[in-house]
């Protein structure tokens, strides 16, 4: 009863920001995004009556707990579902560097639900298991496919219909990610408190719900056509957006920095300049910047030389969840 699986993580291009459901982790917008081929978990499960409790080891150290508790409960949802009571070992290999200002949240329960329902004798489809995914965290489901998927926020209150479905896979579009590292990246609000905050008191919160279909729908367009403008500006405007919420959240906050800012407005400079790039920003303040492979160069170059950058990883599309 063992089994191994490889998950990466993804950057959203329409931002997941907010629960109408904290337990079963039910989203109030749909989202989407692509995956990313330099980020990923490989995780190993194996369930035996010879253990008396989960263990989890994380890049060759036991882990303890909160992180612990997380992947327990997780593992609870997988026995549930098989009627087994057995329990794991659970090992994993995080290629994704917190350096890198990637949450590895998404490909970690990416790779453990596959690795979990597998070991534990499942056979679940794509959908079935972005379903699972998606109760260990929000945006892991959506890294069960490669390329660019949607999370369907869905209807149901038992979170059945709320699952992500592949938009376009890996090779349909080299479109490329320079995760941009700064210096000082402490942060005050995790996503998971700072969603909650703006849901429960942000006024701009539902002028945020009201722009994602058309977002939604602009975007898919763009990735169908290719049309690099069209998915750069529907991206920046919707995380300009999403990061708007939270000025207006009591507390107010915000992920920024100051070179959060520079970094934007370098962005914005490089267009000027007939380089095409847009930028996106999640939970952090670290910014990702969406470009074309020919412009790799200079668009690695500019960021580097920015102040206050620490570092710069490039990122292709990548695949889905693969068993080893
Ligand atoms: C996203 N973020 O769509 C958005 C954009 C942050 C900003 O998903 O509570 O770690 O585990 O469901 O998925 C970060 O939140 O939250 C996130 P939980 P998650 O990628």
């Amino acid at each position: 009863m063992k089994a191994t699986a490889k998950a990466h993580t993804n950057i959203a291009l329409i931002k997941y920001w907010g629960k109408r459901n904290e337990s079963i982790i039910l989203p109030t917008n749909s989202s989407l995004s692509l995956t990313l081929d330099g980020f990923y978990t490989t995780t190993s499960v194996h369930f035996s009556e010879e253990y008396t409790q989960d263990k989890f080891i994380l890049n060759e150290r036991v882990v303890e707990g909160e992180q612990y508790r997380r992947v327990s409960e997780f593992l609870d949802l997988i026995r549930q579902q098989a009627g087994k009571s057995l329990y794991a070992k659970v090992d994993s290999t995080n290629e994704v560097p917190t350096a890198a200002g990637f949450a590895s949240s998404a490909s970690g329960f990416a790779a453990l639900a596959a690795a979990g329902t597998k070991a534990i004798g499942q056979n679940m489809s794509d959908r079935e298991l972005s379903a699972l995914t998606r109760q260990g965290s929000g945006s892991a489901c959506r890294s069960i496919y490669g390329g660019f998927a949607e999370w369907e926020m869905g209807a149901e209150e038992d979170g059945s219909d709320s699952y992500a479905v592949p938009i376009a896979p890996a090779e349909h579009w080299d479109l490329r990610v320079a995760a941009v590292v700064l210096s000082s990246t402490a942060k005050k609000v995790s996503s998971r408190a700072g969603m909650k905050r703006t849901v429960e008191t942000s006024p701009f919160y539902q002028g945020w719900l009201n722009s994602i279909p058309t977002d939604m729908s602009q975007i898919k367009e763009g990735i169908k056509e290719r049309d690099f403008q069209k998915v750069g500006e529907v991206a920046e405007a919707n995380c300009l957006k999403m990061h708007a919420t939270t000025l207006g959240a009591n507390p107010p906050f915000t992920y920024w920095h100051d070179t959060t800012m520079t970094v934007m407005q370098t962005v914005r400079d490089l267009r000027e300049k007939g380089i095409p790039a847009y930028f996106t920003i999640d939970a952090g303040p670290n910014v990702k910047v969406l470009y074309l492979p020919e412009n790799e160069e200079v668009i690695e170059k500019t960021l580097r030389n920015i102040p206050g950058v620490a570092d710069i990883r490039l990122s292709r599309p990548g695949q889905g969840v693969t068993y080893l």
